[in-house]
């Protein structure tokens, strides 16, 4: 057998050099090349795909804003007890870091306007929040190599506390939420400008009525008005890109959610907005997989939130199953991918949080690799009208040998194979848990 495989990328190592590892990625490269793929091409695309990683998952969505640790409100839950919080930026980052560097590629991180930090100018409120707050996430993110990507906090709170921000009926409570966004967007115009990447800037309220309201168009009417004040500034689309996140529903907004799909699908089409999709905000039976090629040919492009809803938007950590494996083939299809943000968007505090980034990042990698690896002729048959031959081959694809594809990518970004990086997250647990008791780390297991 020859050692060496001739691609259209060059020659690359079969059999020979590098140990077992790359071994069993010739044996697989091969594989691949009989069923019509050619691996160097699927590792070439995903080794360019940026994952927008929530920092929310590192503090369970607390933020900077105040000392005590407390439930964000909007309708969102955090569930779970396991030490090690962040409490501080610094904390956060060194988790954040962490988590990278198990991660392979080159990523984002998603930050929410509660993770500013004091510029010793202008105080950290919602409504006065300025760039001057971001610096330090700034200078981190160039130092990394990382862009960044943004989010107004409409909740947690006192101004969300009636569960109403945008839509809400007295105008006071309308205009400081519509200032809050008006900066975010700046910031986020900020964050872009300064790494040189645009930053996307996700607007999600949590307005919804507990019980059936007698107006549901009047609340609309306030939310269409009030975005359409916030987006009103003109900003540069190569450093900012808007998008609005829908949801069916959430604690406390069980009847009616202002915000829901097909109010901010429309206003998207219409507005021309990125529309956000999170995996959480749909009826379990419903794919969301299946609405890339739906929206896409009607919006300016589309943000996924990555996430697997148990029962309902519960936030629990990505892994590999159907439902992704499903969305990631259509991310990747041909002519989507460049107008699609792959972000994350869960928080378990029930579990390692910094290996709850790491679970759900690289499960969502190894997702866009199988859809970067499907054999090319389950769409010729289909083209063929040929059907059993494209559940045929559907079905064989399964079986192809995906797994050692995905370790010599994360071999070649110089992250752990395999399991090898949960005991790198255990000893970065066991050196930051000594100074992580302090009394506001409400997170402690009893
Ligand atoms: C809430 C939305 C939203 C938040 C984050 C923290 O249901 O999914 O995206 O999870 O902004
Ligand atoms: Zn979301």
């Amino acid at each position: 057998m020859s050692p060496e495989i001739e691609t259209s990328h060059g020659r690359i190592a079969g059999s020979s050099g590098g140990g077992p590892l790359s071994r069993a990625y010739g044996l697989a490269r091969r594989r691949y090349l009989s069923a019509g793929v050619d691996t160097e091409a699927a590792l070439a695309t995903l080794s360019g795909i940026s994952l927008s990683i929530q920092c929310w998952q590192g503090d369970d969505v607390q933020g900077f804003e105040g000392d005590a640790p407390g439930s964000p409100g909007g309708g969102l839950a955090i569930t779970g007890a396991h030490p090690g919080r962040a409490r501080t930026p610094a904390e956060l980052r060194t988790d954040l870091e962490c988590a990278l560097s198990l991660i392979p590629g080159r990523h984002r991180v998603n930050l929410h306007a509660i993770y500013g930090e004091p510029d010793g100018k202008t105080p950290l409120r919602r409504d006065t929040l300025g760039p001057g707050h971001f610096r330090n996430w700034v200078a981190w993110a160039r130092d990394l190599g990382l862009g960044l990507d943004f989010n107004p906090t409409c909740f947690a709170h006192p101004m969300a506390a009636d569960g109403l921000t945008l839509s809400h009926p007295d105008r006071a409570v309308r205009r400081f939420w519509i200032a809050h966004c008006r900066r975010a967007r700046r910031v986020a115009a900020f964050l872009g400008r300064e790494l040189g990447s645009p930053c996307v800037c996700n607007v999600w309220v949590p307005d919804g009525f507990k019980d059936t309201p007698a107006d549901r168009g009047a609340a609309r009417a306030l939310l269409a008005e009030s975005l359409d004040a916030v987006f009103a500034e003109r900003l540069p689309a190569r450093h900012l890109v808007d998008s609005v996140e829908p949801k069916l529903f959430g604690i406390g907004a069980e009847s009616c959610t202002v915000g829901s799909h097909d109010f901010l699908l429309a206003y998207a089409v219409q507005r021309r907005r990125h529309l956000c999709l999170d995996m959480g905000h749909f009826h379990p039976t419903e794919s969301v997989a299946d609405k890339l090629s739906a929206v896409l040919p009607f919006v300016p492009g589309i943000l996924l939130h990555v996430s697997r809803g148990v029962r309902w938007d519960s936030d629990h950590v990505v892994t590999l199953n159907d439902d992704l494996s499903a969305l990631a083939r259509e991310a990747v299809a041909p002519g989507v991918l460049p107008r699609v943000r792959l972000g994350m968007d869960y928080f378990d505090a029930s579990i390692d949080r910094v290996a709850a980034w790491v679970i759900g990042a690289r499960a969502l990698g190894r997702a866009l690799l199988s859809g970067l690896l499907e054999p090319p002729g389950i769409r010729t048959a289909e083209a063929r009208g040929d059907r059993t031959g494209r559940l045929a081959l559907q079905e064989e694809a399964k079986g192809l040998p995906a797994g050692a594809v995905w370790d010599e990518h994360c071999r070649r970004h110089g992250v752990p194979v395999g399991e090898a990086w949960l005991e790198r997250v255990r000893r970065h647990a066991e050196r930051t848990s000594r100074e992580r008791t302090g009394p506001s780390d409400t997170s402690r297991a009893p």
